[in-house]
């Protein structure tokens, strides 16, 4: 072999040791899915600035294990199939743990891929059931669940509202469904079966021949399962129709989006939703943050999104790995202290407090009902 030959191969070992180490020293991978673009993209953006503030917070102090924190995005569209390409995506980067998603009908098939990858899964927003049923070690929700918000709709409208002639909608979403079917549960133990009972698909425009079917039952109030895009086109063609029916929903539809597209016809609606986030003393400091970096205030499920991270983070750092067991063990056995306040998880992933109450829109604004 020649001299140049030498010096050739000498000087690519080096390079490929540099790389090496570059590597070895590189970043710990972090997964954070939503609905990134899309007709739900705002609320894709919530998680999004969630999980960028908590980044940024522990990057400052010196990351994980001597690593910076990088973030991989996965846009999944709140479609199913996205969800599961996007966690394939996230298994073979070897992400230490994912932030998401927000949609119940992508965090569930999406929990399987993680389970199997050895990948811990904290949603901050996925309220159905099902996401902690199915006895997967590997998930953990953040917020409430839909047999809580559906039965705190329900009593609302029967003790509250006092009204008997509930028609009910849903998207047809794993969500939107089982929340109206966790609502309509509630409503026939409370002595109320519903005149009407339906769906409408997701984005398309005309929903007027539903609600014209709806209004043949003269319902007192509507009950939809779903999400604020086509919660803003039932609240608009309702009070086209001429509908004064009472409109009520989950926290699919708390987003100021819903107020702001909806304009006059959201004024009335009540919306269930957890209590008031701004007057937790320990998220202040996020709120600010926020209000700082991105020059608006927090959405419904922004400080779900850091708190979700943060603990990651914290069990990564406590347990010294990025051992999915040995994390998921960590977060299930401590109680926790957080921007949303204390919290501690049950053995299925659940919190064990998670309250609901009722927000109503008044004057353009989501107003907390007492
Ligand atoms: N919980 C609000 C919407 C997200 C979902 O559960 O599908």
């Amino acid at each position: 072999m020649g001299r140049q030959w030498v010096w050739f191969w000498k000087a690519l070992a080096l390079i490929l040791l540099i790389t090496a180490n570059a590597d070895a020293a590189g970043t710990i991978k972090v997964g954070v899915a939503g609905p990134l673009t899309g007709d739900q993209g705002a609320l894709g953006q919530e998680l999004k600035n969630g999980a960028i503030i908590a980044v940024e917070e522990w990057n400052a102090k010196g990351g994980l294990l001597g690593q910076k924190i990088e973030i991989v995005w996965g846009d999944d569209q709140h479609d199913p199939k996205q969800a599961v390409a996007v966690a394939n995506k996230f298994v073979n980067e070897g992400v230490a743990g994912v932030i998401g998603h927000f949609n119940s009908s992508c965090s569930i098939p999406a929990s399987n891929i993680y389970r199997d990858g050895n990948v811990v899964q904290l949603t901050p927003a996925s309220t159905n059931p099902q996401f902690t049923e199915r006895g997967l070690w590997n998930v953990f929700r953040v917020c409430g669940r839909d047999d809580q918000q559906g039965g705190v709709a329900a009593n609302f409208i029967a003790k509250k509202l006092k009204k008997t002639k509930v028609a009910v909608l849903h998207d047809k979403t794993t969500y939107g469904q089982g929340l109206a079917d966790e609502t309509v549960k509630a409503l026939e133990k409370a002595g109320i079966k519903p005149v009407y009972y339906g769906s409408v698909t997701q984005g398309e425009k005309d929903y007027r021949p539903v609600l014209t079917a709806v209004r043949q039952r003269q319902p007192e109030a509507l009950f939809y399962g779903g999400i604020y895009p086509e919660a803003v086109m039932l609240t608009k063609q309702m009070r086209e129709l001429g509908m004064k029916t009472v409109f009520i929903s989950g926290d699919g539809v708390w987003a100021k989006e819903f107020i702001e597209i909806a304009g006059k016809a959201a004024e009335g609606a009540f919306i269930t939703f957890t209590p008031d986030q701004t007057k937790i003393k320990e998220a202040q400091e996020v709120i600010q943050r926020h209000k700082q970096k991105f020059g608006t205030a927090v959405g419904a499920y922004t400080v779900y999104s850091y708190v979700a991270a943060v603990l990651l983070f914290e069990a990564i750092a406590a347990t010294h790995s990025v051992d999915s067991v040995k994390i998921a063990e960590h977060i299930r056995a401590t109680k926790w202290k957080t921007a949303l306040g204390p919290i501690q998880f049950d053995k299925k992933g659940d919190v064990l407090v998670s309250p609901y109450v009722v927000w109503e829109v008044k004057n353009g604004k989501f107003v907390e009902l007492q």
